[in-house]
């Protein structure tokens, strides 16, 4: 690039050269942007080539993609009105009330969200969300909400996917500016696996309304108020958005011999929610345990009990829960979630083209242009292809739910963490001891983080050969996993009715455990001071300059941050490669198209990979708009 600026440079094509024309000449040492990030860019391709994606396990060499298709809408149409636009106009408030008397149900599209999360491993790249996001919100202005961020998209937008969380929330507001869009978010744990201080958590919430966030969906893992109440609060302090307060389900109400989390217990839990100024209830059903005429017990005394209206959220683990809508929807409830068909059913959300069916020329049909939501849903089945190395392989529903109670969510990433522990064929063991440990710490509530305890400690038994009957003989003598430990020593808050006296000792040892919010056990983050060492730390940018979203997203998860950080100054923005490639690399002779900024693009083409050199190092040769560029590529095997 330096010889090219030379002999690009006016005074040199001129003739008019002098002796300091080199040194005096600043602009010439300036490497163009562009031809660096195709550098990096290509540099990562290479990588990927040679070495393979360190995030696919395994790669089927036979597989065959389809190329999916974008169903057709009108760029030139303006967005119709919907949602967004009655919020802005109604504020959270008489919204509310607006959803409280809408007689149509209401549906959540969870897609860009819960779906992958549940299916694949959260892997879902913005890459494939951006290309349906602007037509899907022109076809289809009548949706209540699009879950599309929070969760663990989060924290694997930046450690796998080495993208920016809050990029893909602004690309989709953006692309979306009629229809709500909607965020989970896990109260004191934020988007994380552990309680942070207060006033980070409110930056937090403001920062994602500020950015794109319309509906908070708040959650507790263990169902606890004081974790709940709090992140409510910030939205209603911070925001001008929806507060979803919600309470998780578990366990059956039906089931008179289970006394713990009984009607009256959700009840209760409600009113507290509700109380709390929540502007709608939020019923999170992350297992899919809700059956169908519990719930229309549990919606219709909830009906009569709070003002509020009330959302519904499951995981068709079981494959039944079409039925619970069905039941939920003639006891009144307000809102479904579902996910359209190709990323729908089994531990995804309901199928939305089918839930849309089945209520045609029911009172309360919402109707939608069913022609085009099936067309998404064929965009999304040929999407799911790509990511085929993080399927959960559950092939049909399972009963076993009701037995284990293990989240939707969590099941896909059980999996791959049981091969990483070499108990692949032990999984349904995994399985069964899941609701064992369940029983041992007491029947608790099981949604991340919490969720995430019983998982570490189910493995740890299998993998140790241990039992049940083990822990509670000789439980003192055990060391349990880390996450146990935190659990039970109350940093994650604490369950209804307390934990088990006996094993709280015997896992905490000589620990004390404490009872009031974990957060009073953090120092609150002196933003202006660690903003000025952030910005200290991190000073080389990422071809921009950092701002408070880059600055929380490090207090959340600081070491992943680092990772993707380091992974931007060697690569760029890599959130612009197709999918397929930045899976599964390039073929030669393949040729493919990389959108830089609007209007920038790059055609990338793999001419040939040569052979590893004695110090293992590979040539990959491209051609990048037109011009050869190699890349020297350090083999890993
Ligand atoms: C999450 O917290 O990520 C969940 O989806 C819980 O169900
Ligand atoms: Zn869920």
């Amino acid at each position: 690039p330096f010889l090219d600026n030379i002999l690009n440079h006016d005074t040199f094509r001129k003739g008019a050269v002098t002796v300091n024309f080199i040194q005096n000449t600043k602009e010439l040492f300036a490497i163009k942007e562009p031809k660096n990030r195709a550098t990096k860019l290509a540099n990562f391709l290479g990588d990927i080539i040679v070495n393979g994606n360190p995030d696919v396990k395994k790669v089927d060499p036979t597989k065959k993609f389809v190329i999916p298709k974008v169903p057709a809408f009108d760029t030139s149409l303006e967005y119709p009105k919907g949602t967004k636009d009655l919020l802005t106009e109604l504020g959270p408030e008489q919204f509310a009330q607006w959803l409280k008397k809408e007689q149509k149900i209401q549906y959540t599209d969870t897609t860009m969200r819960d779906a992958h999360q549940s299916l694949l491993a959260t892997r879902m790249r913005t890459f494939d969300m951006l290309k349906v996001a602007e037509g899907y919100a022109k076809n289809h202005p009548e949706i209540f909400s699009m879950e599309v961020w929070g969760g663990a998209t989060f924290d694997v937008c930046l450690r796998f996917l080495r993208e920016n969380p809050w990029e893909r929330l602004r690309s989709l507001r953006k692309a979306i500016p009629n229809i709500l869009l909607q965020m989970l978010i896990r109260g004191s744990n934020g988007v994380g696996y552990t309680a942070y201080p207060d006033n980070l958590i409110g930056a937090f919430v403001e920062q994602s309304w500020e950015n794109g966030v319309d509906v908070f969906r708040v959650f507790d893992s263990l169902n606890w108020m004081e974790s709940i109440a709090p992140c409510i609060e910030h939205v209603r302090t911070r925001t001008k958005g929806l507060a979803e307060g919600s309470l998780c389900y578990t366990g059956d109400i039906l089931d008179t011999s289970r006394t713990k989390y009984t009607l009256s217990y959700y009840i209760q839990l409600a009113k507290d929610i509700e109380n709390a100024g929540a502007h709608i209830l939020g019923i999170k059903d992350m297992a899919g345990l809700l059956k169908p005429y519990a719930a229309y017990e549990l919606i219709s005394a909830l009906k009569s009990e709070i003002k509020i209206p009330i959302h519904l959220h499951t995981h068709d683990t079981s494959s039944v829960q079409s039925a619970t809508y069905l039941k939920a929807i003639e006891a009144g409830v307000d809102v479904v979630d579902v996910a359209l068909g190709g990323l729908s059913g089994l531990t995804s959300q309901p199928n939305f083209n089918a839930v849309h069916e089945m209520l045609k020329f029911h009172e309360r049909e919402n109707p939608l242009d069913i022609s085009k939501l099936n067309e998404y849903s064929n965009y999304w089945e040929a999407v799911r292809e790509y990511y085929y190395p993080f399927e959960s392989g559950l092939k049909a529903g399972t009963g076993e739910v009701y037995q284990h109670e293990i989240p939707g969510g969590q099941y896909s990433n059980l999996k791959p963490q049981a091969a990483g522990l070499g108990l692949s064929d032990r999984f349904h063991e995994i399985t069964k001891m899941y609701g064992e440990v369940n029983e041992l710490f007491g029947d608790i509530v099981k949604v991340t983080p919490s969720s995430k305890v019983v998982g570490d400690m189910a493995q740890y038994l299998v993998s140790n050969d241990l039992t049940i009957a083990d822990v509670k003989e000789r439980g003192e003598t055990l060391s349990f996993p880390q996450s146990v430990v935190n659990l039970f020593k109350g940093e994650l808050g604490q369950p209804a009715g307390g934990f088990p006296k006996d094993l709280q000792v015997a896992v905490l040892k000589d620990q004390q455990p404490f009872t009031n919010r974990p957060n009073a056990h953090l120092e609150p983050i002196d933003f202006e001071a660690e903003y000025e060492e952030f910005v200290k730390l991190f000073k080389k940018g990422m071809g921009r300059s950092l701002d408070i979203t880059d600055f929380i997203s490090y207090k959340l998860y600081p070491k992943v941050f680092t990772g993707a950080y380091n992974h931007h100054l060697k690569y760029g923005n890599v959130v612009t490669i197709p999918t397929k490639n930045f899976f599964y690399g390039m073929s030669p002779g393949e040729e493919i198209i990389v959108q830089l900024d609007k209007g920038k693009i790059l055609l990338i083409e793999l001419i040939s990979v040569g052979e590893a050199n004695e110090e293992g190092k590979v040539t990959v040769f491209f051609k990048v708009n037109g011009q050869t560029r190699n890349v020297e590529i350090q083999d890993a095997s």
